[in-house]
């Protein structure tokens, strides 16, 4: 796995979300023997870690995860009608960790031997005791997620969200929250999120930032994302 070393400040982090979304792969990090971009922003903070997994440990929790995860297909209500969420998901907790999602009530499922050494290494390495974990499964591109939040009161706004990306290429959203003040200053971006890149979004992103990850109409193999959270005890 690889270390943290010292973090590059970007001068100019965030690019305007124009035809060609900002790509890690302009910058050839190993060339500049970098392995961690930080993005600072008003009251935006994200650490980019790409391939924290090598390409074999990832391809290898992949695979467990697509065949032992007791995924699920949750449906939201939205005025009225009952509609399947575009994607699968599976919700894992210490006892005691209850939380809504997307209006859901969520079934929790026990930690794995796996996950809970992967939970132990990201707590470490994101200096946060996770207490819980939303798996997504994307199964082509023609899943995804809205744009929103991790800013629910029953997580602790003081903690970090720590995001683990496995399978294909995704892009990830960012657009300022329309009420904070920042939407006239603080323009959208976008990551590309690659196989074993660990983002890690410190506070108070949530608080003033919405996430979401866009339909690839054209991308047919899956993506899994893991975010560790923390809820309230
Ligand atoms: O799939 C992703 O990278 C985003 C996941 C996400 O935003 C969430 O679980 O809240």
């Amino acid at each position: 796995m690889l270390q943290a070393s010292q973090p590059l400040e970007l001068p100019q982090p965030i690019e305007p979300l124009g035809p060609k979304p900002f790509e890690l792969e302009q910058l050839d990090l190993e060339r500049l023997g970098l392995e961690q971009l930080v993005f600072e922003h008003p009251g935006l903070n994200l650490r980019l870690q790409p391939r924290w997994l090598d390409h074999e440990q990832a391809d290898a929790l992949l695979q467990e995860l697509l065949s032992n995860v007791a995924w699920k297909q949750e449906h939201i209500r939205l005025f009225g009608r009952v509609h399947p969420l575009p994607r699968l998901t599976c919700w894992i907790a210490d006892p005691g960790c209850a939380y809504r999602y997307s209006g859901l009530q969520q079934v929790v499922e026990p930690w794995t031997p796996a996950l809970q050494a992967l939970r132990t290494e990201i707590s470490e390495f994101c200096g946060c005791a996770f207490n819980s974990l939303l798996l997504n499964l994307y199964r082509h591109g023609r899943d995804a997620m809205g744009c929103h939040a991790d800013d629910e009161p029953e997580l602790e706004a003081s903690a970090a969200i720590a995001s683990l990306s496995l399978g294909s290429r995704r892009t990830l959203r960012f657009k300022p929250k329309s009420g904070s003040g920042l939407a006239a200053q603080s323009q959208s971006f976008a990551l590309e999120l690659n196989h074993g890149d660990l983002l890690v979004m410190d506070p108070p992103t949530q608080q003033h930032w919405l996430h979401g990850l866009p339909r690839r109409t054209r991308i047919e193999s899956p993506r899994i994302n893991l975010t560790f959270r923390r809820v309230r005890g």
